[in-house]
C-alpha cells in the first residue's frame, strides 16, 4: 500500500518545478545571473529515495538519498532544454540523469529514471562530469570522468582518471565505447570532443595530468585527434590554453562546454583553478581558439568570467563554480550552466555578441601588479575625461 507522506513529499517537488525563476540584481554587463538554482537534490523524485510501500517502509524513510545535484552537461534538442545532471548519492557514487525543461531557467523535471550503462568496465568505480557534443557524424556524444582505483598504489585513496566515451541519438538509448587512451598522458579528466572533424579525424580537448589530483607537468588545456572514436587512441597533446603562475589557472584547468561557434573564433567556457591556505578555488573563465585550427588560442580576456558569489560559495568542496554544459539557440542565446560548490546548478545568461564583444575586447592579463594598475588607470583617465566634458 502507498504511505500517505508520499503525497506531500510530491506536492513539496511538484511546486519546486512549478517555481517562475527570474534574474538577480547581480550586474557586470556579461551575464545574468538568477534567483534561484536552476537544479538541486530536491528536484529528485521521491519514488528515487524512498520506498513508498507503507509495509516495507512504515516511517517512509529515505532508504537511497541523495546528496547532490551538481556538474551537468547540457544541450538543445527539437527545442527543449536538457541537463544530463552528476547525481550523487548518499553513497559518494555519481551517476547520470536527464532533466527537461521548456524555459531553460526554471522548471526542470527529471525523466522517469536515471541513465544506466551497460557494465563494459569492471575496474570503475564513479562516473561524473559529462560533456555532450552534437556531432558533425550524427550522434550526440558524452564524454565523462570514469574513475577507477589504482590497484598499484597501496595508498587506499588512489585513483585513476580516465575518459569514458557514451553515445546516443535521443538520450534514451546509450551505447558505451571503450574509454579514451592518451598514449603520453597517463590521467585525463574535463575531456571535451570537438564537434566537427579535422582532416576526417575526431579531436578532443583533453586535460593531461601526472597524476590523479595535481596536473603536474601537464601544462593546461590539451588538443589531440583519433581515427576512430570507437577505439579512440590520442598520441600527441598539444597545449591550447596555458597555466600560468599567478593567475586564475595557475593550479589547474580544463574545458568545460564544447566550444561556442561565432564568426571570430570558437569561444570555450573553461574553468581555472589556484590554490589558496582553505583549499582550491575553482573559477570559469573564457577563451577563444581559431575556427580552422581550434587549438590556437586566439584571444584570452584577463582573470575570471565567473566566480561563486554569496550562497553559491557554500556547499559540499566551497568555493568552487564549474562548468560542463552551455546551450547556444538558434537566436544567439547562450544558457551557461554551472555546479556551486559541488552541491547544485544554476544557469547564467548571455548572447553570442555578448560573448564575442567579452573574449575580444576584454583587455589580457598583463601578468604582473604594478602593469595591471597601469591598465585600470588608463581606463580611469579615459573615463575622467568623459565625465569632465559632461554639463
Ligand atoms: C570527485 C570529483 C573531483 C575529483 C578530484 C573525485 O573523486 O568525485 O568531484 O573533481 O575527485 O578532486
Ligand atoms: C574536479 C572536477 C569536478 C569538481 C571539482 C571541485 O576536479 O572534475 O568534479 O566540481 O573538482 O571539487
Amino acid at each position: 500500500m502507498l504511505h500517505e507522506r508520499y503525497y506531500i513529499e510530491k506536492e513539496k517537488l511538484e511546486k519546486l518545478i512549478a517555481r517562475k525563476n527570474r534574474k538577480s540584481d547581480f550586474y557586470n554587463g556579461i551575464y545574468d545571473r538568477y534567483v534561484d538554482p536552476v537544479l538541486t537534490r530536491n528536484h529528485i523524485p521521491p519514488e528515487w529515495k524512498y520506498d513508498l510501500d507503507k509495509e516495507s517502509n512504515p516511517y517512509f524513510m529515505e532508504r537511497l538519498g541523495v546528496n547532490a545535484v551538481l556538474n551537468s552537461g547540457a544541450i538543445e534538442l527539437n527545442g527543449k532544454f536538457y541537463l544530463v545532471a552528476r547525481v550523487e548519492g548518499n553513497d559518494r557514487k555519481s551517476f547520470f540523469a536527464v532533466a527537461e525543461s521548456e524555459t531553460g531557467i526554471d522548471g526542470f523535471r527529471f525523466w522517469d529514471y536515471p541513465i544506466l550503462f551497460e557494465d563494459t568496465c569492471p575496474e570503475e568505480t564513479n562516473v561524473y562530469d559529462m560533456r555532450l557534443t552534437k556531432h558533425e557524424d550524427g550522434y550526440i556524444y558524452g564524454v565523462f570522468c570514469s574513475e577507477s582505483k589504482d590497484i598499484q598504489n597501496p595508498d587506499l585513496s588512489a585513483a585513476t582518471a580516465a575518459a569514458g566515451i557514451v553515445r546516443t541519438k535521443d538520450l534514451k538509448t546509450w551505447e558505451r565505447l571503450p574509454n579514451l587512451k592518451t598514449l603520453r598522458s597517463p590521467q585525463q579528466r574535463n575531456v571535451v570532443l570537438y564537434p566537427s572533424f579535422i582532416n576526417g579525424k575526431y579531436a578532443f580537448y583533453t586535460r593531461p595530468m601526472d597524476d590523479f589530483i595535481d596536473t603536474g607537468s601537464g601544462g593546461g588545456i590539451g588538443f589531440g585527434t583519433c581515427d576512430d572514436i570507437t577505439k579512440a587512441v590520442i598520441d600527441e597533446e598539444i597545449i591550447t590554453s596555458k597555466r600560468r603562475y599567478h593567475t586564475i589557472t595557475e593550479a589547474k584547468n580544463g574545458a568545460g562546454a564544447v566550444p561556442i561557434k561565432t564568426e571570430k573564433g570558437w569561444i570555450h567556457i573553461a574553468h581555472g583553478v589556484r590554490n589558496t591556505a582553505a583549499g582550491l578555488r575553482y573559477v570559469i573563465y573564457a577563451f577563444a581558439v581559431d575556427l580552422e585550427e581550434p587549438w590556437k588560442v586566439i584571444a584570452e580576456p584577463s582573470g575570471l568570467l565567473i566566480a561563486p558569489l554569496g550562497e553559491e560559495r557554500i556547499g559540499d568542496v566551497s568555493n568552487v563554480v564549474f562548468t560542463n554544459g552551455a546551450i547556444v539557440r538558434e537566436n544567439g542565446d547562450v544558457y551557461i550552466y554551472y555546479a556551486s560548490s559541488d552541491t547544485r546548478m544554476h544557469v547564467a545568461t548571455t548572447t553570442r555578441d555578448k560573448l564575442v564583444d567579452y573574449v575580444f575586447h576584454t583587455p589580457k592579463d598583463p601578468l604582473r601588479s604594478v602593469k595591471c594598475v597601469e591598465q585600470r588607470c588608463e581606463m580611469i583617465k579615459r573615463n575622467l575625461e568623459i565625465l569632465a566634458k559632461m554639463p
